[in-house]
């Protein structure tokens, strides 16, 4: 997470949306960094995401306004409001559903010393799954702090592993995650559970139970994932 005041308020421009920062890091000097503002290589990152159904609110107030039909409505939010934050910050704003892929993932293990569950998300000791990135802020100028590596990673202290026995596709093993099985069974017909209350793979999960998404923010999630309208 960067520091000083500046990063105070951007706390709270984050906040005033259900967002957060999920920390940060400064690229290395001999690596290929993304752009920044200018064009230059950016220096910095920092994460933008959320932890729970925290954006909900804002997200559904803010999708009313927009046409019944509007595509991707998830994404078109985290542009108006992730874009808006950046040039308040002289920030870049970046998205993970940007072509080509961004690594996410990668900076995000980088960023807080996260690791990757069975499912393929990252798990957190405190949100468990329940937490996404929308986007990230790409510095050139702005000093990060760097962040401790050794968070504890929850899925090796957990016996049952209940995830590896929920999915009705058995997509989820202890090995690979197999998200073309998963897929199938949302749109076969049977996918009914999943897509009307979320992965139930996802919900097994013991940690962070307290972050799992709200029912609506669950079934739009699955019901994107899956290519199925999604309801207002
Ligand atoms: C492509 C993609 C998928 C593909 C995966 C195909 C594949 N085998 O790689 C599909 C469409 C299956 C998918 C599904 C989901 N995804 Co996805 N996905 C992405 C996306 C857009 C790009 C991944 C990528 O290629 N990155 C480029 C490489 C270079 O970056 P990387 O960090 O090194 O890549 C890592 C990931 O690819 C990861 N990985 C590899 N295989 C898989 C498979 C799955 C399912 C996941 C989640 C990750 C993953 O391992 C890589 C090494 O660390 C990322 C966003 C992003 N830009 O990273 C989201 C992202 C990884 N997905 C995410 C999520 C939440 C999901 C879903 C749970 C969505 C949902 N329904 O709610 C589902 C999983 C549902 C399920 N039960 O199967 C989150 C994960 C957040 C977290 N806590 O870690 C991300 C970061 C998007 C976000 N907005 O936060 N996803």
């Amino acid at each position: 997470m960067a520091a000083g005041s500046a990063d105070e308020s951007l706390a709270g421009a984050l906040a005033a949306h259900g967002l957060m920062a999920r920390g940060g890091f400064v690229f290395d000097d001999d690596e290929a960094a993304p752009a920044g503002p200018s064009g230059a290589e950016a220096t910095a990152v920092v994460l933008v995401g959320h932890a729970g159904s925290a954006i909900w609110p804002h997200f559904s107030r803010w999708r009313v306004a927009q046409p019944a039909a509007l595509a991707d409505p998830l994404d078109c939010w985290s542009r108006a409001t992730i874009g808006t934050i950046a040039k308040r910050f002289s920030a870049r704003a970046v998205f993970p559903f940007e072509k080509p892929f961004l690594p996410f993932q990668r900076w995000a293990m980088r960023a807080e010393g996260l690791k990757p569950s069975p499912l393929g998300i990252l798990i957190h000791p405190e949100y468990g799954l329940w937490h996404a990135y929308r986007g990230a802020l790409l510095f050139e100028t702005r000093v990060v702090e760097a962040r401790p590596q050794a968070m504890i990673h929850a899925c090796d202290a957990c016996v049952e592993k209940p995830c590896l026995f929920a999915c009705p596709a058995d997509a989820v093993s202890a090995t690979r995650h197999d998200p073309d099985a998963c897929l199938a069974h949302l749109r076969s017909g049977r996918g009914g559970a999943c897509l009307g209350r979320g992965c139930l793979a996802r919900l097994a999960c013991p940690v962070g139970a307290g972050w799992r998404y709200d029912d609506a923010q669950q079934a739009f999630h699955m019901r994107a994932f899956a290519g199925a309208p999604v309801d207002r």
